[in-house]
């Protein structure tokens, strides 16, 4: 019906429009426009995106100015290097290939073997990893897919898994359900029983993971978490799966980057599974990886030697069982960015994530604000803006007009996920753009203005709808953004910007 409505669009403008005209258009005569050159010539595929979608280059123009033009604290973004970039968006996005390199379900996939090779290789050098002990699928389309994928291997349906609880800091993909609802596939697939924080110290409640799973019996452990600013005792993970006989999975998502750049212990040492994605603090295209271990997985009473057997059965669970034709470009972006990732430059620039993320937190605690478990050890922090009777929902709305962005997330005790206490701050994506301890200071300074105004808001409204709207109408609180807003444009434009080269 819409390629018919969109024909009869074009055909009297053929006659009518001449290209010239046709090619200036924007906006909502674009589409109209690109009907008219298709009218007059060739399809040829070489327009530029200008030429060719003015509508979506205006959009991408809009995004990259935005991006330019703002602080960014999403703990879990990053700006991706301009090779990868390139790799990524690429010939290689034609190319279907099921399959593993010299075992493809099409012709014409050596230069894709290749490129899939040299990706599994770059992947285990980035974590120091022996090919005898580890092996890698770097075929996942990102983090969740290859979460379930590594579960799909290792597990039945209805197995028992535990994961971080989502509202403490873990991921929807370690099993999350809520009180009323199994909402991850990770829960409705497997039986899911989370762990959680302790609540008055903010850190990962061992005492109470060992005794769940002496209870639970999991055949699954995963030791991860999207919103914890502090390392994990891997070595007691692993300890408690060996009594329980249950696989430990690492997803190391957030924090791959510290570990290629050796700024945090590594999960390797001790995990079965490591699975990661590649676009946080790694710095990476988007896509997702699965490292599998090779070799002895124990010895028995009689001193035989219990194989892994895990690399089977993890390629299979990624194709064919979950997945079709890998995404080429995806991968060659992610293999250009694991070779970055061993250089003594990506080491450097995770230990000034390091040092900013603890200036950011330091910042903030002499400012008065609560900091879940007092601090960090990584690339994020965590505030809890309870005390300030705040909630992370106002305090991101706010934040966003003064063209910081950050996202609200939950604090232990936490009842609800729409207006949680807690706002999450990551340090990877403005390092990235060369901010040093000084300039995260001065993004704090920021930050507690728009905290300010969030608070005075709060005072005159109601509800979040009502805080929103006020935002915008009243014209005091209008202009006290504004004025935010532009101080902190003009600290953040000069700052360089990795991947752009028009901007
Ligand atoms: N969405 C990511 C994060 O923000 O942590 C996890 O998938």
């Amino acid at each position: 019906m819409l390629s018919l409505t969109l024909r009869q669009l074009a055909r009297p403008l053929c006659h009518r429009a001449p290209r010239a005209i046709a090619v200036g258009l924007r906006g909502q005569h674009s589409q109209a426009a690109s009907r008219v050159q298709e009218c007059e010539r060739p399809w040829t595929g070489q327009d530029s995106l200008a030429n060719d979608d003015p509508e979506m280059w205006d959009l991408l123009q809009k995004e990259k100015d935005r991006q330019c033009r703002g602080l960014e604290l999403i703990a879990s973004e990053n700006f991706c290097s301009r090779a990868a970039l390139e790799a990524q968006g690429s010939c290689l996005n034609n190319k279907y290939s099921e399959g593993y390199p010299g075992k493809r379900y099409y012709g014409g996939a050596e230069v894709v073997d290749q490129i899939e090779l040299l990706c599994q290789k770059r992947a285990l050098e980035a974590f120091d990893l022996d090919p005898a002990l580890w092996g890698v699928n770097v075929q996942p389309y990102s983090g969740s897919p290859a979460n379930f994928a590594a579960y799909t291997a290792v597990l039945r349906p209805h197995d028992r898994i535990m994961g971080l609880d989502l509202p403490d800091g873990g991921h929807l993909t370690h099993g999350y359900m809520s009180d009323v609802k199994r909402i991850s596939a990770t829960s409705i697939y497997f039986e899911s029983m989370p762990y959680k924080l302790n609540p008055k110290t903010g850190l990962i409640d061992y005492d109470q993971m060992e005794m769940t799973a002496r209870l639970f019996r999991p055949k699954l452990i995963i030791a991860g978490t999207s919103a914890y600013a502090r390392l994990i005792d891997y070595a007691r993970i692993k300890k408690l799966c060996k009594e329980v006989n249950a696989y430990m999975l690492a997803d190391m998502a957030h924090i791959s980057g510290l570990v290629a750049g050796k700024g945090v212990p590594s999960p390797f040492d001790h995990a079965d599974l490591v699975t990661s994605t590649t676009h946080k603090s790694l710095r990476g295209s988007r896509a997702g990886l699965i490292f599998y271990r090779k070799g002895v997985r124990s010895v028995d009473k009689k001193g035989r030697e219990i194989l892994y057997d895990l690399e089977d059965k993890v390629n299979f669970s990624v194709f064919p069982s979950l997945q079709g034709g890998p995404h080429n470009h995806a991968i060659a972006g992610v293999a250009v960015a694991l070779r970055q990732a061993t250089t003594p430059m990506f080491r450097e620039y995770i230990s000034q994530v390091l040092r900013n993320a603890k200036a950011m937190a330091n910042a903030l605690l002499s400012r008065g604000y609560t900091l879940v478990s007092g601090g960090t050890d990584n690339h994020l922090v965590l505030v809890d803006l309870r005390p300030q009777g705040m909630d992370g929902a106002r305090a991101e709305r706010v934040l966003e007009l003064v063209s910081i962005t950050a996202n609200k997330n939950t604090c232990p005790g936490d009842k609800s996920a729409l207006t949680p206490g807690g706002l999450r701050l990551g340090a990877p994506a403005l390092t990235s753009r060369q901010f040093k301890e000084a300039d995260f200071e001065k993004v704090v300074e920021f930050m507690d203005e728009g905290f300010k105004i969030a608070l005075d808001v709060k005072k005159k409204t109601g509800k979040l709808a009502e805080f929103k709207a006020f935002l915008l109408e009243d014209p005091e609180t209008v202009a006290r953004l504004a004025d935010v807003r532009h101080r902190v444009e003009a600290f953040a434009r000069p700052f360089p910007m990795p991947g752009f080269h028009d901007h």
